[in-house]
């Protein structure tokens, strides 16, 4: 058999991707766009832009596809910016909890479900964190992330402070993403936090040209990268409130 070198390999491939386009020309698109008349997803993003061209502006945002109601169908759960030491909106704006309808529209129930946010949110991790059936919310952000526990009504409560997740230990801290998963097979979900480059109060700055006196955003390489890392253990059996205890004293909640 011919061996198959690269130049093989992309002809093959370019020839199949050719063949596919020609089998489908003419076929209905896979996908179609549902304008907000449609769905009534109508939330805009705020990506808080200013001449200062702050780096957390590019970033974001982040959404989830979560049913937070356990009815069989996926709602969606939306993340905005929001206040900080950089912005100040000119109008509230807030993150955004739609309910599936069932008949290919949603409903903005984010006031009665009480997930606004209010910090500078970047993404959302959905987990199930306490096991009781309901999957719960952690907002990263820059500033105070939140984590919203679900109360199996339609509603949430900000839990962050119990859990240990509060302003506190995340002071000066720009959490970018996150993730749920059982790190140590203990039947509980664990929660690791990623961050991003330190761009706190007193070294966050914006780029230009001095000549040209315009500025632009800056490459992240420019600051310092923020190595620190927060790895937190769950509570499934006996509630988050204990798990937050138990994994201070286990040494849970680290900071590197
Ligand atoms: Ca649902
Ligand atoms: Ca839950
Ligand atoms: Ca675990």
């Amino acid at each position: 058999m011919t061996p198959l070198t690269r130049r093989r390999f992309l002809f093959a491939a370019s020839a199949g991707l050719a063949s596919l386009r020609a089998a489908t020309s003419g076929a209905p698109p896979l996908f179609e766009e549902i304008p907000p008349e449609a769905s009534g997803i109508r939330w805009v993003h705020d990506n808080a832009s200013s001449p200062e061209h702050y780096l957390p502006e590019t970033m974001g945002p982040g959404c989830a596809f979560v049913d937070y109601d356990n009815d069989g169908w996926m709602d969606l759960y939306l993340v905005n910016s929001g206040p900080c030491d950089f912005y100040a909106p000119k109008t509230p704006i807030r993150n955004a909890l739609y309910k599936n309808n069932r008949d290919g529209t949603f409903t903005d129930v984010t006031e009665q479900a009480r997930v606004p946010g209010g910090t500078f949110g970047m993404g959302v991790a959905v987990g199930d964190y306490d096991n009781d059936g309901f999957p719960d919310l952690f907002v990263t952000a820059y500033g105070r992330p939140i984590l919203y526990r679900n109360n199996h009504d339609g509603t949430f409560t900000d839990v962050s402070e119990k859990a240990g997740l509060g302003a506190k230990a995340f002071e000066g801290h720009w959490s970018t993403s996150a993730v749920w998963f059982d790190f140590d097979n203990d039947g509980r979900l664990d929660l690791f936090v990623c961050s991003f480059v330190d761009y706190g109060e007193t070294s966050h700055f914006s780029c230009g040209d001095n000549k040209l006196g315009r500025k632009f955003y800056c490459i992240p390489r420019v600051f310092r990268p923020k190595r620190r890392r927060h790895v937190h253990r769950g509570g499934a059996r006996h509630g988050h409130r204990e798990g937050a205890r138990e994994g201070a004293r286990r040494g849970g909640h680290r900071h590197q």
